[in-house]
């Protein structure tokens, strides 16, 4: 039986005595990344519950496993208040793809993100939900830099200033009109989430800037605030979230061909050609013969490579103990593919004597891509 016959939400059927549960969804889901933000989310619930007063809203918690018990105190409140969810991720990191993840996971037309750490000024949101409910904007970004925004109570100088160069490097590589495209605060209607969600990096800080980049024909509004201090807990901001950020312009402004990811593997895999040839050099120095030397050579290269890989380029699915130990198993039999693949297109190619390079070249390409799909593919597979 369907609706146009019962007249009744799809799947309920009174006759039989099934309950309809007539409570829709909220107007507005807030979706909030947390990393031990333990001590901040009783209070931003608080502020939440006083500045929408006047809308159907609910928050969405979303925890990569914070060692604090950040997801208790949010359970906590959960269960007095059907309007507070939470999301435990484990063995992932990432606020893009928590920010993502926390999205998808609700259902009300119109979708937020802030932060958990009470910096981001929640009285606005009521002013951002009326601009984007009323169709004057497809977003609304809630930005530092616009004349009565400010964000002197809460960043030291030297970030002040590397906040201020990304906003120049991305509005000018992105061309994006946006003052403040860095900012964690926003809201938008859900199509434009749910049109682009698959195309998102799901690595990174800065989801808002791969949203506005992903979609151009979107309407934006800016309105100002001020970026408060942080009451409890530390910034998670790390030097890390520079490289992903100038990973996550480049892989823009090439339209999306070359992923922050792929990127930081080439260049973890030429910092490895440098640690081979040096460990190279050293051991030849030290008289040993050339095959010993090139084979030690090429291990302590592939376990820096590996290393270095574990921690940076797949940051949010590295493997730890034992699992370490077999990544290095996987990464070493892959990339010894690699090399035999590389070797066989560079001989294909080498027909010229003068033109050594183009086969060597060739050589280093394919094997880059080989050791690359393979080992996102196998070795750092999403769990
Ligand atoms: N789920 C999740 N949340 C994160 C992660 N990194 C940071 N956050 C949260 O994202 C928000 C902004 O992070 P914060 O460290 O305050 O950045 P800052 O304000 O730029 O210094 C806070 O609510 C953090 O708890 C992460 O890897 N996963
Ligand atoms: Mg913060």
């Amino acid at each position: 039986m369907n609706q146009a016959t019962t007249g009744t939400p799809l799947g309920a059927n009174p006759a039989r005595g099934d309950a309809v549960a007539m409570r829709g969804c909220a107007e507005l889901s807030i979706v909030v990344p947390t990393l031990n933000e333990r001590a901040n989310v009783g209070l931003l619930v608080a502020r939440l519950r006083e500045a929408l007063a006047r809308i159907e809203w609910e928050v969405v918690f979303v925890d990569d496993d914070s060692k604090d018990g950040t997801i208790a105190a949010v359970r906590d409140i959960a269960a007095i208040d059907y309007r507070v969810r939470a999301i435990r991720r484990i063995a992932r990191r990432g606020l893009a793809g928590a920010c993502l993840e926390g999205i998808l996971s609700s259902s009300a037309p119109i979708v937020a993100v802030m932060d958990g750490d009470l910096q981001h000024d929640e009285t606005r949101l009521s002013a951002m939900f009326e601009i984007v409910r009323g169709g004057g904007a497809d977003m609304v970004i809630a930005s530092r830099y616009q004349e009565d925004g400010s964000a002197d109570g809460a960043m030291t100088q030297l970030r002040t200033s590397g906040s201020r160069l990304a906003t120049r490097l991305a509005q000018s590589l992105l061309k994006t009109p946006i003052h403040d495209p860095m900012s964690g605060f926003f809201m938008a209607r859900r199509e434009i989430v749910d049109a682009v969600a698959p195309r998102l990096s799901r690595q990174g800080f800065k989801i808002l800037l791969d949203i506005v980049a992903s979609s151009p024909a979107m309407r934006i509004k800016e309105i100002p605030y001020a970026f408060g201090p942080r009451l409890h807990g530390q910034s998670k901001l790390d030097s890390m979230v520079v490289a992903e950020y100038i990973g996550l312009l480049i892989a823009k402004a090439s339209g999306d061909l070359i992923s922050t990811r792929f990127l930081a593997f080439g260049m973890v895999g030429s910092a490895g050609v440098a640690v081979h040839l040096t460990a190279l050099h050293a051991l030849l120095s030290r008289g040993l013969p050339f095959a010993a030397a090139q084979t030690a050579a090429m291990f302590t290269a592939m376990a820096f490579n590996y290393s270095l890989n574990n921690a940076f380029t797949y940051r949010d699915l590295r493997r730890r103990g034992w699992h370490f130990l077999t990544g290095f198993g996987l990464f070493a039999a892959l990339c010894s593919f690699g090399v035999v693949a590389g070797v066989g297109v560079s001989s294909l190619l080498y027909t010229n004597p003068s033109r050594w390079w183009v086969a060597g070249l060739a050589a280093a390409a394919v094997g880059t891509a080989w050791n690359y799909v393979t080992n996102s593919a196998i070795t750092w597979r999403p769990r």
